[in-house]
């Protein structure tokens, strides 16, 4: 099947640089997603937009030249609850791929079972207008209680000022919870202004609610990165970030986001994106944490 993406959306990076930080051995790249090829797995029927295609191949290699050891593969909204182009990439990473799918209300204990066997590990709810209808909270509770039992988590994808809504629903999950993205939040207000901090409190009250702090280039407004000798791009977004990683170092994550969904003005370099990683977490220890340690205790316990 031919796919046309959509108007005014930039391919990702073609020849990204090498990273100036050398990531720790071992180090998850513990966000990013593969489309496609829409030949071969065609994009959801009811997707929000229609990507360039992004194959396994291609992950592998930037893991590769990024430095990174192993991928969390995210399903993406343009895949909707078909999960054979994330299943197809696990089964062939040589188990250094786990994945988060998504799955609706029908899915069956073989295709649970299925999935875990490739590398599964949780599931994805998502509450961003923009990309996609939202499932009824009674489905997701349903599906929250089915894939408890084989230790998956759920992540969760917000924007800022949907939390107070939705923060009971949150933290009556019954699994661990991975917000996407630090729960979008506007880098224009302050970092100990209501919004952030509510979101603070949330990890603060909630010890298995953890984050992911990534998307600097998302979340970023000072535009494209002004390069400086540092190579500290996206300067507006650390004190978000750092602040996590700092108050909360055994529950957070990082990933590039390849192949940046939805970036209209501006595609980021992804080594640029890798150093990044020094400005939020400032010591090797720090470091270790974000990058091994906290990803492998979740997704590749077995080897704890
Ligand atoms: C991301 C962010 C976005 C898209 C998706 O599944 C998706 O389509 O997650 C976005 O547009 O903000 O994490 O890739």
């Amino acid at each position: 099947m031919e796919f046309q993406k959509t108007p005014g959306w930039l391919d990702w990076y073609p020849s990204p640089s090498r990273p100036r930080f050398r990531l720790p051995q071992g180090a998850v790249d513990a966000h990013c997603h593969v489309f496609g090829p829409g030949a071969q797995f065609p994009y959801a029927p009811e997707r929000k937009y229609t990507p360039c295609d992004a194959s396994k191949d291609q992950l592998f290699a930037l893991r590769d030249h990024l430095g990174f050891e192993r991928n969390v593969i995210v399903q993406a909204t343009c895949h909707g609850s078909d999960n054979r182009a994330l299943l197809d990439a696990l089964k062939h990473s040589n188990g250094r791929a786990r994945g988060i799918a998504t799955v609706k209300r029908g899915v069956t204990d073989a295709d649970l079972r299925e999935m875990h066997a490739a590398g599964v590990r949780g599931v994805r709810f998502n509450f961003v207008k923009r990309l996609v209808d939202f499932a009824p909270r009674d489905e997701l509770v349903e599906i929250a209680g089915r894939i408890a039992p084989l230790g998956w988590h759920v992540v969760i994808y917000f924007e800022a000022v949907d939390l107070p809504e939705l923060r009971d629903f949150f933290t009556a999950l019954p699994t661990t919870v991975v917000v996407d993205h630090m729960g979008r939040p506007d880098v224009t207000k302050p970092l100990d202004g209501s919004e952030f901090q509510l979101f603070v409190k949330l990890m603060r009250e909630h010890p298995g609610i953890w984050s992911k702090v990534t998307c600097p280039e998302r979340l970023s407004v000072a535009g494209p990165p002004a390069l400086d000798a540092e190579r500290n791009a996206y300067r507006d977004v650390v004190p978000f970030a750092r602040h996590l990683v700092e108050t909360f170092s055994d529950r957070v994550l990082w990933g590039t986001d390849w192949p940046h969904p939805n970036l209209k003005d501006h595609m980021p370099d992804d080594g640029l994106l890798v150093d990044f990683i020094p400005h939020i977490a400032t010591t090797a220890a720090l470091q270790k944490k974000l990058l091994v340690d906290n990803p492998m205790r979740l997704y590749w316990p077995e080897e704890k």
